[in-house]
């Protein structure tokens, strides 16, 4: 039977830390700040927002929500992002995706400050992370590496294979995998022989959107298996995309959903606003001449 990872647990220790370093930021002046936008009234989003607000209260960060009609103008969602980039009150901006499909979704995310991009999702971001010399780390592959070095397990030389490649999560994550000197293969819907594959990984992530789309037969026993899905099953109950229950007899290593990768994306994006945070004070006390 695997050892069960909680993000829900290792989250809360994290925002406990982050919480104490808000409260000492806090009293010299800088409390950090999160914009969150969402355009529309998708149910999911709406939860994921909220999710979002309770972590900042959590924490200690000013939080705002701006909510924008459905049928907002590319140009408008424009001017609310502009306007936010100049507040000194805000640190880190957000776009809840998915937008909807009139708006542009690479405009609008190209359009936050890279300096305010605390769900790294902007080019100029992205590409620091290609390059590993980077401020801010996606939020979701963000806290699978953290779920994974919990485990204690070493990436360094592990076969580590991402089911998966979209922008927000397998591309990103398939890169910090090999930041971390892991031989990362990257799977998707066109690859042949897909369990052959991932039954080689001493590290499994996936990343579909598919209710038991992994197997037991596809993992290698004792792998650690890092389930990024969330989906909605037959009973209308949250699983991910592992069969968890015949995966978890095999695996060294499971996350659950709910109460796995999700958790920990809210988390890292608390990390990362008060990162931003931070690197916006330290510029702000540059320009006035303050130490
Ligand atoms: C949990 C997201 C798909 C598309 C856009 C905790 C969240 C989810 C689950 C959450 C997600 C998923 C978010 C759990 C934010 C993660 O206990 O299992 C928290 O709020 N998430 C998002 O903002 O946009 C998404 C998934």
């Amino acid at each position: 039977m695997a050892n069960i990872i909680s993000g829900t647990e290792l989250a809360s220790v994290i925002k406990k830390d982050i919480k104490q370093e808000t409260d000492r930021l806090s009293k010299c002046g800088v409390t950090p700040g999160l914009a969150v936008i969402i355009v529309g009234d998708d149910p999911a989003s709406k939860i994921y927002v909220n999710n979002k607000k309770k972590a900042c209260e959590a924490v200690g960060f000013y939080s705002e929500e701006i909510a924008l009609p459905a049928d907002t103008t590319q140009k408008d969602l424009l001017a609310v992002i502009d306007k936010l980039n100049k507040r000194f009150d805000i640190d880190g901006i957000l776009v809840q995706l998915p937008l909807p499909s009139h708006l542009n979704e690479k405009a609008v995310i190209g359009a936050i400050s890279p300096k305010k991009d605390v769900d790294c999702f902007s080019p100029f971001n992205v590409g620091r992370v290609m390059i590993g010399d980077y401020r801010f780390l996606p939020c979701t592959p963000a806290g699978v590496m953290e779920l994974i070095k919990s485990t204690g397990i070493e990436i360094s030389g592990k076969n580590c294979v991402v089911i998966g490649r979209s922008n927000i999560v397998g591309k990103p994550m398939a890169m910090m995998l090999l930041n971390e000197s892991g031989t990362v293969t990257i799977c998707h819907s066109k690859t042949e022989n897909l369990a052959q594959v991932t039954s080689q990984a001493d590290i499994l992530v996936c990343a579909v959107g598919k209710a038991n789309f992994v197997t037991a037969d596809m993992v290698k026993e004792g792998a650690v298996v890092i389930d990024v899905g969330i989906n909605r099953n037959e009973d209308g109950k949250l699983c991910g995309d592992v069969d968890f229950e015949a995966v978890a007899e095999k695996a060294g290593y499971i996350t659950p959903v709910p109460g796995g990768v999700g958790p920990m994306t809210i988390a890292m994006l608390m990390k990362n606003t008060l990162t931003a945070a931070k690197l916006n004070a330290s510029a702000a006390m540059k320009k006035t001449g303050k130490k």
